[in-house]
């Protein structure tokens, strides 16, 4: 998070992966000035090796030069939560949200069914987002073990500490809620997509929400069983003018920062 005015100073992205058994543990980044580098990374590499879900083998820390004058300003998401009583309303809720936003119901059951089953080819989480066909629920990233992975995009320090007040107040102040705020809002900007689908892989985090750029973010506190560590994230996309590439280096290699939240709209029931 950067305390001062983007655009005058040298940034940095600063990326943390980590792993365990050779499968995908952590993942974490910031957008910084240089004299922040070696604090982050320090944070970043406690994060990984104070997992829940273990300690990392490997853990790998990225640091590449950022061209300030390239990087998006933009807003965060509105955010709303529909409570539901347990994963399957909460499964049969996202459904109806993603129709709203414009996915056929078959591709949002194939999508589903896919994350449900690890996504890899392996039956693991993938490490990235599946990219998927609006109508026809088709895959249509090229490694589907590793999918796309959505990177270099961070908040401001007023943002970010707008962001905490707001979450404080309605108790959703922790990082899932916080990352996953961030990197849907960078993929609401994308060219050409429709909604994005996301379940927590952490078994002790059953959370998940449906994103799109006519509604903004809505939460289900309930989208998988508790203990259930096969998560992820399916990005809708039209087939029309689709272009891989693009889609591809937007979402892995140009920088967006949010310099405001959202709105927080009131929660709503499941059947509203
Ligand atoms: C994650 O754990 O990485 C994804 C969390 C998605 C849901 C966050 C929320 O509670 O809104």
């Amino acid at each position: 998070m950067l305390a001062s005015p983007v655009m005058e100073r040298h940034l940095y992205s600063i990326r943390m992966h980590a792993s365990l058994g050779g499968r995908h543990l952590s993942g974490a980044e910031h957008l910084a000035p240089f004299e922040d580098l070696e604090e982050l990374a320090a944070a970043l590499v406690r994060r990984a090796l104070t997992h829940p879900g273990g300690r990392a083998e490997q853990v790998t820390i990225s640091i590449d030069p950022v061209v300030a004058e390239t990087i998006r300003q933009s807003r965060l998401p509105d955010v709303r939560t529909v409570r539901v009583v347990d994963w399957e309303q909460g499964r049969q809720t996202a459904l109806h949200w993603l129709k709203v936003a414009g996915v056929t119901e078959s591709a949002a059951w194939t999508a589903m069914q896919a994350m449900q089953q690890g996504g890899a080819p392996d039956g693991t989480s993938m490490r990235g987002a599946m990219l998927v066909d609006v109508v026809s629920g088709e895959r249509l990233e090229l490694d589907h073990a590793r999918g796309v992975r959505v990177s270099r995009m961070d908040l401001t320090l007023e943002a970010e500490q707008a962001l905490r007040a707001a979450l404080v107040s309605r108790n959703l102040d922790n990082p899932h809620v916080r990352e996953a705020l961030i990197l849907a809002g960078k993929v609401l900007m994308t060219p050409g997509v429709v909604a994005e689908l996301c379940w927590s892989d952490d078994p002790d985090y059953t959370a998940g929400y449906v994103a799109a750029p006519g509604f903004g973010y809505v939460r289900f506190p309930h989208l998988k069983p508790l203990g259930e560590g096969r998560g992820g994230r399916a990005f809708f996309f039209a087939r029309e003018g689709f272009n891989l590439d693009q889609v591809v280096t937007f979402l892995e290699k140009e920088a967006v920062l949010f310099t405001r939240p959202g709105r927080f709209l009131r929660d709503m029931e499941a059947g509203e």
